[in-house]
């Protein structure tokens, strides 16, 4: 069994969350903060049989879009002064981590 760790862009969340649910899926929903931009995003945690491993990194791939964004520039120019120029970098579609689990139970 894998535990899948996915980070997604939260405008994406709810598509995600209908998708796995809807194919079977558990998945449990939290609420995240990205370390470089310090805005929300959504990871979702999901308990899967190895051999659908592919089957939910798929699904996920499927409904997170990749998206433009632009970030204030806070490259010093000189002393005291920084460019006020914002540049753009992509964000999402979905950033997956696969972990082996050890041990699941329901108890
Ligand atoms: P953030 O850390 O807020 O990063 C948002 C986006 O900013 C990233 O999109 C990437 O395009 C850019 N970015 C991040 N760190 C950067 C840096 N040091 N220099 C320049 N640009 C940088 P994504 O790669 O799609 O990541 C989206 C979110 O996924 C991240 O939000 C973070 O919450 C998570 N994430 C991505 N890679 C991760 C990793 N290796 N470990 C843990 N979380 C990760």
């Amino acid at each position: 069994m894998k535990l899948v760790f996915s980070i997604i862009n939260s405008d994406d969340a709810n598509a995600v969350s209908d998708a796995l649910t809807d194919n079977g899926f558990s998945v449990t929903k939290l609420s995240t903060t990205g370390g470089f931009l310090k805005v929300g995003n959504t990871t979702f945690i999901t308990g899967v049989a190895d051999d659908r491993v592919d089957e939910v990194i798929k699904i996920i791939k499927s409904k997170s879009n990749k998206r433009k964004q632009s970030v204030p520039n806070a490259t010093p120019l000189e002393a005291e002064m920084y460019s006020a120029v914002p540049f753009e970098i992509t964000v999402g579609g979905a950033t997956v981590f696969v972990l082996n689990i050890d041990r699941f139970e329901k108890l």
